[in-house]
């Protein structure tokens, strides 16, 4: 596909609905005793996948177009599917799925795509195995497809998590609610929390405190109204696109805010972009973000911050070509196992088109500010990698080729209209 470009962008985007909190409204309400309903959820094909799941579980979910009605059967409820699931390139579903049917007495099977395949899950088998399910992977591997054969008996766990992962934590809180007792998760940083805030939502009960999570089991949840917000991890291309594209102003309407996943916000912030918050909503944890063209300075970003804008890294990589000096970004080592390497993935699609980075072990070393020119790229099959290679796209007169660029449908089915529909002819 030949990539879109700009001159300038300017207008108001209302940015799609957050993954990981569409994710989660599925597998609460289908856990949930009574009904919920779900209004603004991203049918991207991730999230459909956990909704698709659910359904061969036995679960009643009905899409009318605008909301979606869940009756929840609670735990005890999931019946065995009659074949193996398809969870397609979602790595959230496969992971929180696996904690949710390590409490079911039956057996699973759950496959993903050529992507999902090759993802680890020894951080999740491990712990679940622990609190006494039975999950093995294809082969005697740590790779999918993965066979759970769950128990009604499972056992609180102590675990200190080695990597910073929402995915992980989450799994582990799933199978915590069905365990007896009380468990304790230790985070290494902290990650995304919409597990832990929506197990509140839905009636239960957790204590966290700095990074210790304590859960006692076994917990009844009852359904909800979920309303969900937008990604800011979707609304990241194009915070970074009016940061970069010159005589630009973007509105992104209805951002999520929550702050374990605002690291974005702070490394534009250090970079000195010109934005500014309005219309901010504390309950649900959104608000208006105007972006401008801006000066853009190196940064260095590392530790604490990684885990709160790791999908953002590849987008983030761009902006940092853009601007003076040289951004370091360090204890990334997480992006090596998501839909590809995404240390890689970024260093050569970007190198592809004149810009100055550099893989480390860990992370990458960028220098800017620097002029892209036209070429031949490849998403790789990743929808982070395929929207960053577009937003880079913008940035040159010459003609940017997209390899699989259909992958963008995972999170943001209409992402190359909201780019087109930003455009000024100048
Ligand atoms: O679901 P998937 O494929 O793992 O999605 C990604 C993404 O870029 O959309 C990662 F590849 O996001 C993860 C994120 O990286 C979503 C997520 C969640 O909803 O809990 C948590 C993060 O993963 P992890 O491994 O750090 O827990």
């Amino acid at each position: 596909m030949k990539l879109l470009q700009a001159k300038s962008l300017k207008g108001t985007i209302e940015v799609p609905a957050d993954k990981s909190i569409s994710h989660r409204s599925i597998m609460f309400g289908a856990i949930a005793n009574g009904t919920t309903i779900v209004k603004n959820f991203l049918r991207g094909e991730d999230c459909l996948s956990t909704l698709n799941g659910f359904k061969q579980l036995g679960v009643p979910i009905d899409d009318d177009g605008q909301t979606i009605t869940i009756q929840g059967v609670g735990f005890n409820g999931l019946k065995a599917a009659k074949t193996p699931i398809d969870l397609g390139n979602s790595g959230t579903s496969i992971r929180l799925m696996m904690g949710i049917l390590a409490g079911a007495p039956f057996i699973t099977t759950f496959y993903g795509d050529e992507y999902l395949n090759r993802r680890p899950m020894n951080r999740v088998m491990l712990p679940l195995n622990q609190m006494g399910a039975h999950l093995t992977g294809h082969d005697s591997t740590e790779y999918p497809p993965i066979t759970i054969q769950g128990t009604s008996n499972l056992q609180p766990v102590h675990y200190e998590m080695p990597i910073a992962s929402a995915q992980v934590k989450s799994a582990i809180l799933f199978a915590a609610l069905q365990a007896k007792g009380t468990s304790t998760i230790i985070e290494k940083e902290p990650s995304r929390n919409h597990t832990e805030q929506m197990i509140k939502q839905f009636g239960g009960t957790i204590e966290v405190e700095n990074k210790t999570i304590t859960i006692t089991g076994p917990q009844t949840l009852t359904g909800q109204t979920v309303i969900v917000p937008g990604d800011i991890s979707s609304a990241a291309f194009f915070l970074v696109a009016g940061a970069i594209i010159p005589n630009s102003q973007i509105t992104l309407k209805n951002v999520g805010i929550n702050p374990t996943r605002t690291g974005i916000l702070d490394v534009l912030e250090r970079m000195n972009a010109q934005f500014e918050l309005s219309q901010i909503d504390e309950q649900n944890e959104s608000a208006t973000i105007t972006i401008q063209t801006s000066q853009l300075k190196a940064t260095t970003i590392e530790g604490s911050d990684i885990p709160r804008l790791i999908d953002e890294l590849p987008i983030i990589a761009l902006l940092a070509t853009q601007a003076y000096g040289t951004t370091i970004i360090r204890n990334a080592e997480e992006l090596k196992v998501k839909e590809t390497n995404r240390i890689d993935a970024t260093c050569e699609e970007l190198s592809k088109l004149g810009a100055k980075i550099t893989p480390t072990e860990d992370g990458m070393i960028i220098q800017g500010p620097c002029q892209l020119h036209g070429g031949k790229v490849d998403s790789r099959g990743d929808h982070r990698i395929g929207m960053m290679l577009q937003i880079a796209a913008l940035l040159t007169d010459e003609t940017v080729e997209l390899e699989k660029a259909n992958a963008v449908t995972v999170s943001y089915p209409q992402f190359f209209e909201d780019v087109k529909q930003l455009i000024q002819e100048v």
